[in-house]
């Protein structure tokens, strides 16, 4: 569907709730939403969340000055759906890093305000003869996104099969923060990590995270929420989560940063990706014809001085 065709059938203006298609960069559909609650900018290819700005705030997700925008390729920031699996793929190494749904078209399937003021849109997305050779399963996924002083994610995959699936999954969202070093990420403690900058040796976490250097951890076994707390921007982010046992927090740093070329200047020193996931142990079987969520929400709080 074109923008217009897009707009015809999904756009919203009701009172103060809405939602409409513009040809976003690189010519790629984006979806901008605003309601009472917040600001949302979407790109439909991965259904990528861009931007999420709750009322009186500044924005939550970081997303790349040097980001680039163009058909296949995956976008430095925002939150990229990972998914049929995480990180390197376990037997192909010429498949690409965190499965193909974030550079995949999705579907727009509906678009709905909501009475308290927020809105919600759902997408979809089902492996197709391109990806058949990567994904030969029959799946479909689904995700809904509802906007509104918090942020709400769903994502489901459904086992269209006769046999069980194991799929690795992340919602890999960036959040912007007002400096790398002054943040404590709560909610890991005591807890088993893969360190994958150390040949991913098991190691266990003491205290909340803090950052002086590259972190590149897949967090074991743990449904616990985390909050990154952030004495710069004087907000904590609380994250929820259900249907994630691991969760994976990286910041790049310098070095790799710059050798990744799309990060921005100095901008690992503005970004924390905290992710809920099933990754490495982690991942999920779905048993045939069933399906799994993983759900998670995000609220800012104003620290209290
Ligand atoms: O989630 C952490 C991680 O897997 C890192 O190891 C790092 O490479 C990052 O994701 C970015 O991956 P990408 O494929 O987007 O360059």
């Amino acid at each position: 569907m074109n923008i217009n065709q897009l707009n015809q059938e999904f756009s919203l203006e009701v009172n103060d709730n809405n939602l409409h298609f513009v040809e976003g960069k690189g010519g790629i559909p984006f979806i901008e939403i605003h309601n009472r609650h917040a600001s949302v900018l979407i790109s439909l290819q991965g259904a990528h969340i861009l931007s999420w700005i709750p009322k009186d705030e500044e924005d939550v997700i970081w997303l790349s000055k040097d980001a680039t925008f163009s058909s296949g390729k995956s976008v430095r920031g925002g939150v990229p759906i990972c998914w049929p699996w995480f990180g390197a793929h376990e037997s192909n190494s010429n498949f690409p890093a965190h499965g193909f749904a974030r550079t995949t078209n999705w579907e727009v399937l509906t678009t709905e305000a909501l009475a308290d003021g927020n809105t919600r849109i759902s997408f979809t997305t089902k492996p197709n003869a391109e990806n058949a050779d990567m994904w030969p399963d029959d799946t479909t996924v689904q995700y809904l996104v509802t906007i509104g002083k918090k942020l709400e994610l769903e994502l489901i995959t459904h086992n269209n099969g006769n046999q069980p699936i194991k799929i690795g999954q992340a919602l890999h969202t960036y959040f912007k923060v007002g400096d790398i070093t002054n943040i404590q990420l709560y909610g890991l403690d005591d807890t088993d990590y893969l360190d994958k900058p150390d040949n991913f040796k098991r190691k266990v976490q003491h205290g909340p995270v803090t950052f002086e250097e590259e972190v590149d951890r897949i967090y074991l076994d743990t449904a616990n929420d985390c909050v990154i707390e952030d004495k710069t921007l004087d907000r904590d982010i609380v994250i929820i989560k259900c249907g994630s046992h691991s969760t994976v927090v990286w910041n790049p740093w310098q070095e790799v940063a710059d050798k990744m070329g799309d990060l921005g200047h100095n901008g690992y020193t503005k970004m924390l990706c905290v992710e809920s996931s099933n990754a490495s142990e982690d991942v999920v079987t779905i048993p045939a014809g069933k399906a799994h969520q993983l759900w998670v929400q995000y609220e800012v709080n104003q620290l209290q001085r």
